[in-house]
């Protein structure tokens, strides 16, 4: 008797053993035709060029999944500040998003090489560096933090704008600058002698009303859909960094999806981007055109030698291990 209960106890646990493997192997992978819907986050309004770039993905993804794959952007930053969003995309509780690399300084090293203040020459360089030998390196340092990067958007040149005119660092002196949260920012406007600021993007509309801030830097399309340019009049165009944007999904998901499924993903991404790219091109022309109709001063900065003079620390800190200095020396060298 005692014999058989024994049996019949580890059967029953080896078919409950059997029931948690089946169960772990479940996720949809395994059974096409559950309708999976993915939750994304973006941190601009839909009709920005980067949440019409997600929508694109989502469309082409639902299309050649036959809407299997559903994806779902919640434009606005509705998910979240991006920092939270980023912890959200490594649990899992993310599927998908749009970020710029700068808030991954700290976490994955790479990021802060396409962050480095006046790397790139010109947009087609950095879209060169980003699609080829940076992008890699980045890719693989965004994985290990639980991060697949599929596509990188233009992140545009961005710019320092502020309260009170500025035409020098000296003008800049004191200030206290808005920065994403990162070292490498924090050190950047250090060593252009202003005060800097670490802030979610959606607290700093408001602190520069209440005077918590002076400024903040970043490219037209983001000064204008923020309305910032109404509340910091001077745009001054530094054009400091050009520090790219990935589109990505989390890793949580990546790992339940079958090759064919992961092409898939990948062009769309791919797509994507260049759908943005051409967006991106139009939209900082209207939106340069929109804040100086709104009442903003375009600052034109001709002689950026005073700038980049003083991010020579920057270098020697953010591009110090020989990894990252030959990553800058592989971009520099590009034609
Ligand atoms: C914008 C980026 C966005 C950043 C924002 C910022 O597209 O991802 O959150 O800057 O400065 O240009 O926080």
């Amino acid at each position: 008797m005692k014999a058989m209960r024994a049996i019949r106890a580890e059967i029953s646990l080896a078919l409950r053993a059997g029931a948690i493997a089946a169960a772990a192997l479940l996720p949809w992978a395994a059974s096409p035709s559950v309708a999976q819907e993915w939750r994304g986050w973006n941190i601009h309004a839909g009709d920005y060029p980067n949440g019409r770039g997600m929508d694109r993905f989502g469309e082409l993804v639902a299309q050649r999944t036959n809407n299997r794959i559903r994806m779902r952007t919640y434009h606005s930053a509705q998910l979240g500040q991006q920092d939270e969003a980023i912890q959200q995309m490594r649990l899992g509780s993310i599927d998908f998003g749009n970020f710029n690399l700068s808030p991954f300084n700290n976490l994955a090293p790479s990021t802060n090489v396409v962050t480095l203040p006046f790397l790139f020459r010109n947009v087609a360089h950095s879209h060169a560096a980003i699609d080829g030998v940076a992008g890699e390196e980045i890719a693989k340092d965004l994985e290990a933090i639980g991060i697949i990067a599929l596509a990188w958007y233009d992140g545009g040149a961005r710019s320092m704008y502020t309260t009170r005119p500025v035409r020098t660092p000296a003008d800049l002196r004191g200030m206290k600058i808005r920065v994403q949260t990162s070292d490498l920012w924090i050190d950047l406007v250090r060593a252009l002698g202003a005060n800097p600021t670490p802030l979610p993007f959606g607290e700093v509309f408001t602190s520069l009303q209440s005077g918590v801030i002076d400024g903040a830097e970043n490219n037209f399309p983001s000064y204008e859909s923020t309305r910032h340019f109404e509340v910091a009049r001077f745009y001054s165009t530094t054009e400091h960094s050009n520090v790219p944007e990935v589109l990505a999904v989390s890793r949580q998901r990546w790992q339940r999806l079958n090759e064919a499924e992961r092409n898939i993903l990948r062009d769309a991404a791919r797509e994507s981007a260049t759908f943005q790219r051409q967006l991106w091109a139009e939209r900082e022309q209207v939106s340069r055109q929109r804040v100086i109709a709104g009442g903003a001063t375009v600052i034109e900065i001709t002689d950026r030698t005073p700038w980049s003079q003083l991010m020579e620390p920057v270098y020697a800190k953010y591009a110090a291990t020989p990894r990252l200095a030959g990553m800058v020396q592989a971009i520099r060298a590009l034609p």
